[in-house]
């Protein structure tokens, strides 16, 4: 029996398990995955989207996409119409940690198989979903404080950081601070003296930068954003406050998106932790293995990489978001 054979006749023998739908009427059928994407925050995430949509046309799988506008409250409703229409598999990235367990339970008794991609949940029951296809984000805010620790033994004196957060709640903002904080903590002179969100935004980043320059002025020497959009954003600010971003201010950011390789090569952005939005092909690969029935890792971690501004020259025209 050929590979293909083998996984249509896996996913109608899963799909009758599941929903007893009869098996000739399902092996014709194309696997329907609901996915609730966050929204259009930054440039990762639009890179992350369209990852998803070209994979799902590429394996065949019919997307049905939603778009949260960063509001769970209309991932929750989203959620509910998949499974109203009966999906075979749904993928979800979830915008902040909390409050996902009654949702997440109707899934599991509708049977429809749960992939989470890119954010997590903190729901205790692991069983509400079959894989989590992301990064370990503590270990990005380590790789970025890190960098920042190396920095330091070149400087002298007080380091004085300001941290632009990610969105309130979410899984990165919530996990590259605590990475970042454990990689400075044995240094006493690095101190973080302003933390705030900036919802990873360039319009908040640069906005928050601005209050932040208003309050601290030439205190600050180092920023480090949860994201490059926020960063983009912030060194905005900074150029408008008449200092040189990466010289009077480091500058530390997450994600390696091409905005970023552009600061770096201006020499505006000191260092970005790579988090590639590429998972689409592994997104659909996963679904297609669970649909047929396939045991699957239950975590699957995501390209990460530390990018200093010294590498970026060379690094951009290989980078493909
Ligand atoms: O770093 C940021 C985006 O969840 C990893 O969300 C993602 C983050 C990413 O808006 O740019």
């Amino acid at each position: 029996m050929n590979n293909n054979r083998r996984t249509v006749l896996a996913s109608a023998l899963a799909a009758s398990i599941a929903v007893a739908a009869p098996m000739s009427a399902f092996a014709q059928k194309k696997i329907v995955m609901g996915f609730s994407q966050i929204g259009a925050e930054s440039e990762w995430r639009t890179a992350n989207t369209n990852s998803m949509k070209s994979a799902a046309a590429a394996a065949g799988i019919e997307l049905k996409f939603s778009d949260a506008q960063q509001k769970q409250e209309n991932q929750i409703k989203a959620l509910r119409s998949f499974i109203a229409q009966k999906v075979d598999v749904i993928a979800l990235t979830p915008v902040v940690e909390s409050g996902w367990d009654t949702v997440l339970k109707e899934i599991k008794d509708a049977k429809i198989p749960l992939i989470l991609m890119d954010r997590s949940v903190d729901s205790k029951d692991t069983s509400l979903y079959a894989t989590h296809i992301g990064f370990d984000f503590v270990k990005q805010g380590e790789m970025a404080g890190q960098w920042l620790v190396e920095r330091a033994k070149t400087m002298k004196g007080d380091i004085n950081v300001v941290e632009l957060q990610g969105t309130v709640g979410s899984a990165p903002a919530i996990d590259r601070k605590k990475g970042f904080e454990d990689a400075i903590k044995g240094n006493s002179n690095i101190k973080i003296i302003r933390s705030q969100t900036g919802d990873f935004t360039r319009a908040k980043g640069k906005e928050v930068m601005e209050a932040f320059l208003k309050a601290e002025g030439k205190k600050i020497n180092v920023l480090y954003a949860h994201n490059d959009d926020m960063a983009i954003g912030a060194i905005q600010a900074i150029e408008e406050a008449g200092l040189k971003p990466a010289k009077d201010i480091l500058v530390i950011s997450v994600d390696g998106v091409k905005g970023a390789f552009e600061a770096m090569i201006a020499g505006k952005l000191n260092v970005s932790v790579e988090c590639s939005p590429l998972l689409g092909p592994l997104v659909m690969a996963t679904a297609k293995d669970i649909v047929a029935g396939k045991t699957v890792a239950r975590r699957i971690i995501g390209k990460d990489g530390v990018y200093p501004m010294e590498t970026a020259a060379k690094e951009f025209p290989s980078r493909q978001y």
